[in-house]
């Protein structure tokens, strides 16, 4: 185990990207700012499936290029990149046989972008690892989909958009998502999905779970068995809690206190303004400044940082990323 860990452990720096359909919407949903991460639109608007595919048909980054976007994370100092493979809409940012809610049979564009990214990572050095979200899905029918009702009350600021039939329906709001059984999902669908990205992109150093939602230990286990396609990877702590605690903890969009850590490995990850996913009028950025002092307390921690970028539909880094990214790799360059 810690011979796996090693390269991670020394890296203390990594990018996370969140690329996917909803880089399209970019945070507007029927003219209204939807809240939240960009991500989320789906869920928080509630967008039927139907109508939320039709966004893939204008989804056609002409403008990605991943030695770009390798090269901008080496020089602001960092060692390692995980993109979301699949975020909680389902879409994969890769060609699947599992499911044709994919960039290359869905989108105009028509092309793998990790391919791309996984040759650039090797060239300049970087380790790649994927997101991917194993429980959540609100296309692929069968997946889970997440509301917030027990923990935040009721009624709630999103209370309205909680109808009757999301409610019963495990917080799913359109009869398309609910065909299909969770375990047809995990079997047919997200099993299959993994073993694609862990066969066909070389060595994937991370696999990075998230939000655990109606997991069963059962389902865990046969994601946790894939891994074995890959001897060094190592994972986060969000596949299925209590009995998957991974290699290490991931505490979101906060730096533990030094009497918080408790000699377990961790990782936290950030955004550089609001939002992970792209929004187009989300522009409060953090100042370089404040991204720094973040990196320096995290490693004096032993900890690492992943901070986030989250790349327009063109596939370009939105502007404020790209000027944070380069204040880190003149300081890093002077330090
Ligand atoms: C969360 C997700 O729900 C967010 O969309 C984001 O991916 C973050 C890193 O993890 O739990």
């Amino acid at each position: 185990r810690d011979q796996r860990m090693q390269w991670w452990r020394d890296a203390r720096f990594g990018m996370f990207i969140h690329w996917g359909d909803y880089a399209v919407p970019g945070g507007v949903y029927n003219g209204q700012q939807v809240g939240r991460g960009g991500e989320w639109i789906m869920n928080r608007a509630k967008i039927p499936v139907a109508t939320y595919q039709q966004y893939a048909r204008q989804f056609n980054p002409t403008k990605y290029d991943a030695d770009t976007w390798v090269k901008a994370a080496k020089d602001a100092g960092m060692k390692y990149i995980v993109i979301t493979a699949k975020h909680h809409d389902g879409f994969a940012m890769f060609k699947s046989n599992a499911s044709k809610w994919n960039i290359v049979d869905a989108t105009p564009y028509g092309k793998d972008v990790l391919k791309p990214l996984a040759a650039a990572c090797k060239k300049y050095g970087l380790k790649l690892g994927f997101y991917y979200s194993q429980a959540q899905d609100w296309n692929n029918p069968g997946g889970a989909a997440a509301r917030k009702i027990a923990t935040e009350g009721w009624p709630n600021p999103d209370s309205t958009r909680i109808d009757a039939y999301t409610l019963e329906h495990s917080g799913h709001w359109d009869p398309a998502q609910t065909t299909a059984s969770m375990s047809d999902y995990i079997d047919k669908v997200a099993v299959p999905q993994v073993k694609e990205l862990l066969t066909n992109y070389g060595e994937v150093a991370v696999l990075w779970w998230d939000t655990p939602t109606n997991m069963t230990d059962e389902y865990a286990e046969k994601l946790q068995a894939v891994l074995a396609l890959q001897p060094n990877i190592i994972t986060n702590d969000r596949l299925k809690r209590p009995n998957f605690p991974g290699d290490y903890k991931t505490p979101e969009q906060k730096i533990p206190t030094a009497a918080e850590l408790d000699g377990r490995d961790w990782e936290t990850c950030m955004t550089m303004n609001g939002t992970w996913g792209y929004k187009s009028y989300d522009h409060k950025w953090k100042s370089t400044e404040t991204l720094i002092r973040n990196l320096v307390d995290i490693a004096s921690k032993d900890g690492n940082y992943l901070l986030n970028v989250g790349p327009d539909a063109t596939g370009a880094f939105p502007e404020g990323s790209l000027t944070a990214l380069k204040g880190i790799g003149q300081w890093m360059k002077v330090n």
